[in-house]
């Protein structure tokens, strides 16, 4: 059973109804010449979200993704009641984005939390942006929600929320999930605002880490500066106890919508995809990697190794084609420019020394895939290479394994990826800074007798297929609120997610 609260906020048994906070809304917003469009948004936060949410009464808050002054009221309305949950947005100004989310999230807590402290920009303005824009979502929280909901803040933009609650006095229950690692005790020392951010966490009553190694490093971290805290208990969840406050921590590994997935991997459409991509390339045999650009994703180091195994294995020249699709992402960002740029010498370096008679090693695409591509691209590759340098978990290493319904790839998977977790026995795993060592494992994918890869891929679908998100949602609330997702009563009859494409003309007055 959970720990009763210190403050006399909502008992966990009569919680019904959620209430997600996330710095982007679960929307794209496009504008086209005197129009706003929204559309519902994909991902795999607002698949495991939207059952939890939809016809619950549910609410989304986030920013709406553009610092153009809008009024969304009437659009979100209608794009809430179509999507069965309500969206509040939050405005955030040129300045505020600069500061907050270019600035503190995405130059200071996102290269630190990915062992990169060397990027980190500690800028003293980005910490009050930071601070700032908590307090703007904490205004947010305080005006949509009620005692008896559940606050579920995600990721590391908005670390600060439940002690602004707290320091306002808003009563709420309150989780919160960081989609990213936590670094060890060495490396979060170098961090301005150590002892701010720790604590600030430590004022959510449950605290969510992708993996068991980035709890323990939150729990080094708060036994470091926190002296007077013990933890007690076994398993993924814990106690914390710092005085009389008691707060949970645990480990829950996010996955996807594995029979989804499955699926829409089988349909006509991407079978003909796949179909037409076999014409059209050179060689049977694709690796693929799909990452948004980012340094963290290790696409320098990837390239470098894809580059050394031709070099050093000749009869993989002809036979393997590298397919390497990059996202484009923060774009805006000097340091996102400069990457693309040296990813992109690195593909026309490598094509040149290598391409011959028709066959070219790599094909590089620069863009978003369309669903039933990604799918193709997943289910007709069959070398899955997913090295990055860090990452929280890798949605992609478990979406690869799930496309793969002939379960004839191999999966080559950094071991510094939250999934290598669940995925180690099985997958091939490299160090992503050891060129030649993951060139070696990509000619060991290749040379790989077909039983022993169709064994290991079984298994690792095994894995993701036991644990999806629907168990995730359920594993979180369950250390929440002792509830699961069926707990949370439904308003209405249910109403399939719908694909809205809702219009707003621009007020040119504003
Ligand atoms: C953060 C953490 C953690 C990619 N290309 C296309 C496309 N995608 C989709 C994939 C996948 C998602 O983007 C990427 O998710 P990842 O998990 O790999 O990485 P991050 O974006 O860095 O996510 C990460 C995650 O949060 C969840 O907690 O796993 O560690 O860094 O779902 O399918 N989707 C489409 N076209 C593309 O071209 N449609």
């Amino acid at each position: 059973m959970l720990n009763k609260p210190d403050d006399d906020s909502e008992s966990v048994d009569t919680i019904t109804r959620i209430v997600a906070v996330s710095n982007r809304l679960p929307i794209k917003l496009e504008r086209v010449k005197e129009e706003w469009r929204i559309r519902a948004g994909g991902g795999g936060l607002v698949t495991a979200m939207a059952p939890v949410l939809r016809n619950r009464g549910g609410i989304w808050i986030g920013w709406s993704g553009t610092t153009e002054e809008v009024d969304w009221r009437d659009l979100l309305g209608d794009t809430s009641s179509e999507i069965g949950y309500d969206l509040h947005t939050v405005t955030l100004t040129r300045q505020e984005l600069e500061g907050f989310y270019e600035g503190f999230s995405n130059d200071v807590i996102w290269p630190m939390f990915h062992d990169l402290q060397t990027r980190c920009k500690f800028a003293p303005d980005y910490w009050y942006h930071y601070l700032n824009v908590n307090g703007k979502f904490s205004d947010a929280v305080e005006k949509h929600s009620v005692e008896s909901d559940f606050i579920w803040v995600h990721d590391y933009h908005l670390i600060h929320l439940a002690q602004m609650l707290r320091m306002r006095n808003v009563k709420r229950r309150t989780g919160f999930f960081l989609h990213i690692p936590f670094p060890s005790v060495d490396i979060f020392l170098k961090m301005p605002w150590r002892a701010q951010i720790l604590q600030a966490m430590t004022e959510y009553d449950l605290i969510g880490f992708q993996t068991l190694h980035d709890r323990r490093n939150f729990i080094q971290c708060l036994q470091f500066f926190i002296p007077n805290v013990s933890i007690s208990g076994r398993g993924a969840v814990v106690t914390a106890q710092m005085g009389d406050r008691s707060f949970r921590i645990g480990s829950f590994p996010i996955s996807i919508d594995y029979e989804t997935f499955a699926r829409d991997a089988a349909t006509p459409e991407v079978l003909s995809h796949i179909s037409w991509l076999q014409r059209s390339m050179f060689s049977q045999n694709i690796a693929l990697g799909v990452d948004r650009l980012d340094y963290t994703k290790g696409l320098p180091e990837r390239l470098h190794a894809f580059g050394n195994a031709l070099e050093r294995y000749p009869e993989l020249r002809k036979k393997l084609t590298l397919i390497q699709v990059v996202v484009p992402s923060r774009i805006s960002m000097v340091e996102y420019q400069a990457l693309k740029a040296e990813v992109e010498q690195l593909v026309g370096e490598i094509n040149g020394k290598f391409t011959r008679d028709g066959w070219i090693p790599i094909h590089y695409l620069f863009r978003n895939l369309d669903r039933n591509e990604l799918l193709a691209y997943y289910r007709a590759a069959r070398i899955g290479l997913v090295t990055p340098l860090k990452d929280g978990m890798n949605l992609v290493s478990k979406e690869y394994c799930t496309c793969n319904i002939e379960e004839e790839g191999v999966l080559i998977l950094s071991e510094f990826a939250g999934s290598a977790s669940q995925f180690h026995k099985y997958a091939l795993l490299v160090n992503p800074h050891d060129i030649e060592g993951t060139a070696d494992a990509i000619y060991e994918a290749y040379k790989m007798p077909l039983e022993e890869k169709k064994y290991r891929m079984h298994q690792l679908r095994e894995i993701v297929k036991r644990n999806d998100i629907y168990k995730w949602v359920d594993d979180y609330l369950q250390a929440a609120l002792s509830k699961q997702l069926n707990d949370f009563p439904s308003l209405d009859e249910y109403v399939p997610q719908i694909d809205v494409d809702f219009r707003i003309k621009v007020d040119k007055g504003k």
